[in-house]
């Protein structure tokens, strides 16, 4: 077989969106086709007892989740856990199918292993992703389902597009997440205001009890972050995904001046939120941290920080099929160095 390094080659000759469609084929092919699927899982899904948890009443084999973006269709859940995700996440969806913004939209800086994207929340509609996602759910993993607000819906009326997705994906995810964090959709990050938030959350616990969590943007201070998280969890949310993409164009020079960063340039502003928001928020929730991860070490950072769980995204693009293995292998190498016996024990360490 040929090596992620030649795949890679040949994929980045392409506009970065053109070949995350030509991947997303691939994986549509491997979740269809047992036999590629089937050797993929068993090489790359990590199933061992020691990364294993339950959370939000599932089980999460492995704490690695693709994060949203990837799939917003709900197209490659099967093939997943042949890249070997414990989790993933489909969206962000929208009430209505929309384009999303004007192509160029997606930009890849290779020597700081960073991506820039100005999607808009490109996707084909609660309708038509439900249906998908109905092909496929429940699946092997736990599949979490990011939802976010038509961009011609008005903000007055956001709270009306959270509800109608709320109580459509209700039945088919193992939790929902609110993404108001977007850099693409405008306006949509002063959505990440306590009234709303609360609003919001209220609003949710009247029509589901499915986890929700809140998915926050990187680019506000530390205590303007933790009040959001607590407004949300005392309104109910499950948990918060920390971090979105970021608007902070001087971390990668000659960069465009709109669209989120992420990929290794992310990495520390999003440990660093993480850090701020665990130690206020660690043992009251569920802490998912996202953002620059494609090591073992760095994921292991951020769940000694306080996360039960991980996400990536970007990191898939410039390391491949191989990433979520080493580090789960790295994590399993990791805990057993520091005398853990499993993950569990690893959580929130940083702060004992
Ligand atoms: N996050 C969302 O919540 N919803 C999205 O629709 C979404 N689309 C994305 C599209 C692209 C091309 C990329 C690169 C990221 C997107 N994200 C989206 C953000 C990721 O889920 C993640 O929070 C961010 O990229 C940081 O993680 P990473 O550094 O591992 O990529």
């Amino acid at each position: 077989m040929f090596s992620y390094n030649t795949i890679k080659k040949v994929l980045f000759k392409f506009e970065p969106e053109t070949a995350h469609n030509i991947a997303e084929c691939g994986l549509r092919i491997v979740g269809k086709c047992k036999l590629i699927k089937n050797p993929m899982k068993k090489k790359n899904f990590i199933n061992n007892s020691k990364l294993s948890q339950e959370i939000f009443g599932v089980t999460f084999t492995n704490p690695v989740g693709l994060a949203a973006g990837f799939d917003k269709n709900a197209t490659m859940v099967k093939a997943m856990p042949s890249l070997g995700f414990g989790f993933t996440e489909i969206g962000t969806m929208t009430p209505k199918p929309q384009d999303g913004n004007p192509k160029p939209r997606m930009f890849r800086y290779p020597e700081a292993k960073s991506v820039q994207n100005a999607m808009g929340f490109n996707n084909e509609g609660a309708h038509k992703v439900l249906k998908n996602l109905k092909e496929v759910y429940p699946a092997s993993i736990p599949v979490g389902v990011n939802i976010g607000k038509n961009k011609l819906t008005p903000e007055e009326f956001a709270l009306s597009d959270y509800k109608m997705l709320i109580k459509k994906f209700e039945e088919t995810s193992d939790y929902l997440v609110i993404n108001i964090s977007s850099p693409n959709t405008p306006n949509l990050r002063d959505l990440q205001n306590e009234k709303f938030i609360t609003e919001l959350f209220e609003m949710a616990k009247e029509y589901t009890k499915k986890p929700i969590l809140l998915k926050i943007a990187p680019d506000m201070e530390a205590a303007q972050a933790i009040e959001l998280c607590k407004s949300a969890i005392n309104a109910g949310a499950a948990g918060i995904i920390a971090t979105n993409t970021t608007i902070d164009y001087d971390l990668v020079p000659g960069c465009k001046d709109f669209g989120g960063l992420s990929g290794a340039c992310l990495t520390d502003k999003s440990y660093a939120i993480f850090k701020e928001i665990a130690k206020e928020l660690y043992g009251k929730t569920v802490l998912i941290s996202v953002g620059g991860i494609a090591t073992g070490e760095q994921a292991y950072a951020r769940i000694k920080a306080g996360a039960s769980l991980v996400q990536s995204y970007s990191g898939l693009i410039f390391e491949g099929p191989s990433m979520v293995r080493k580090i789960n292998e790295e994590l399993l190498e990791l805990i057993a160095k520091d005398g853990y016996a499993n993950i569990q024990e690893a959580i929130g360490t940083d702060l004992k």
